[in-house]
């Protein structure tokens, strides 16, 4: 019974919609709220001029608050920030409404296969084209554990590996540090390659730091897994970008995974300049970026119109 009164609402509900859809073509000629006739003015308007970001600690929010500052097409825009979760709903419900919003993305991440989004063209790379995520250590670690900073050289992975993990992890509901429990007895032979051929650790406690986003947590526990296979123990301690630095550079950590270089972290790196050694890349091709609904009529950062 029940169910058949929501069967006939939801026909209900069916019909009216297909009504309004008629209804809209016929009469309202110049109304310009139809998907096809959108122009970048009403869509920065629709999006009520606010760019949709995450953590205000993130590397990428300082880069859009500087983008915002000094772009003359993004005069009197608003940026939110708040979390990468809190983005992601407010992602998902404007999906679901078929709304514009604009929001701040990065690869690797699951939200490229999860939603059907597309990056804005960024003609003036003010988010600075493809970036390395590289390793670094504090000054004396390579000269106090030889072996450990041979294995963190060593490391290496895919982009694609990573972004597999990450969709793992989505689809399976499993975090990231339980996907790596897998992940490493499937993929033994690359694992392998980081400390084939180089001694043992006797014991010794490396400090690993690595900020929080999945991109980062995956390859830090691959990490941690071959170090400690290798004779060592691994503490991982999540912390936002500036702490990251300020704790490789004071040498109360040793060594992270998680540097989005040249301009994510980019300040970061100016301000400690000098205090770090970099490892080379735990990946590379990663990006930062604006991005919107692929249904959205908007190509480029510079389609957004100022707020006067
Ligand atoms: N991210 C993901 C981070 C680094 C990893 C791009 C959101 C940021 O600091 O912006």
């Amino acid at each position: 019974m029940k169910n058949m009164k929501k069967l006939l609402l939801s026909l209900g509900l069916v019909l009216v919609l297909i009504l309004t859809a008629c209804g809209d073509d016929s009469d309202n000629a110049d109304s310009n709220d139809d998907a096809g006739e959108s122009t970048p003015e009403t869509i920065s308007e629709e999006m009520e001029y606010t760019i949709t970001g995450i953590e205000p600690g993130a590397g990428m929010s300082g880069v859009i608050d500087d983008m915002i500052e000094n772009e003359e097409n993004l005069q009197g825009w608003t940026h939110q920030t708040s979390s990468t979760g809190a983005m992601l709903t407010e992602l998902d419900q404007a999906i679901q409404n078929e709304e514009p919003i604009v929001i701040a993305a990065w690869s690797p991440h699951y939200m490229f296969a999860k939603y059907d989004i597309k990056y804005l063209e960024d003609p003036n790379e003010l988010f600075g084209g493809e970036e390395d995520v590289l390793k670094l250590g504090r000054l004396g670690f390579e000269e106090d554990f030889p072996i450990a900073a041979e294995i963190v050289r060593n490391f290496y992975l895919e982009i694609d590996v990573i972004e597999a993990a990450l969709l793992d992890s989505q689809e399976q509901e499993i975090s990231v540090p339980e996907v790596v429990e897998t992940w490493v007895v499937d993929n033994e032979d690359i694992v392998n390659e980081f400390t084939d051929g180089v001694a043992e650790g006797s014991g010794e406690t490396i400090e690993l730091v690595v900020t929080s986003w999945d991109s980062e947590l995956f390859p830090a526990y691959v990490l941690k897994h071959a170090l400690e296979g290798h004779g060592f123990t691994v503490n991982v301690t999540k912390v936002d970008p500036a702490i990251m630095f300020e704790s490789i550079a004071s040498g109360s950590a040793d060594v992270t995974t998680a540097a989005w270089l040249p301009l994510t972290h980019g300040a970061f790196a100016e301000r400690y300049e000098g205090e770090y050694i970099e490892m080379g890349p735990a990946y590379e091709k990663a990006k930062t970026g604006l991005a919107v609904p692929t249904y959205v009529e908007l190509d480029s950062i510079s389609d957004l119109v100022p707020n006067e």
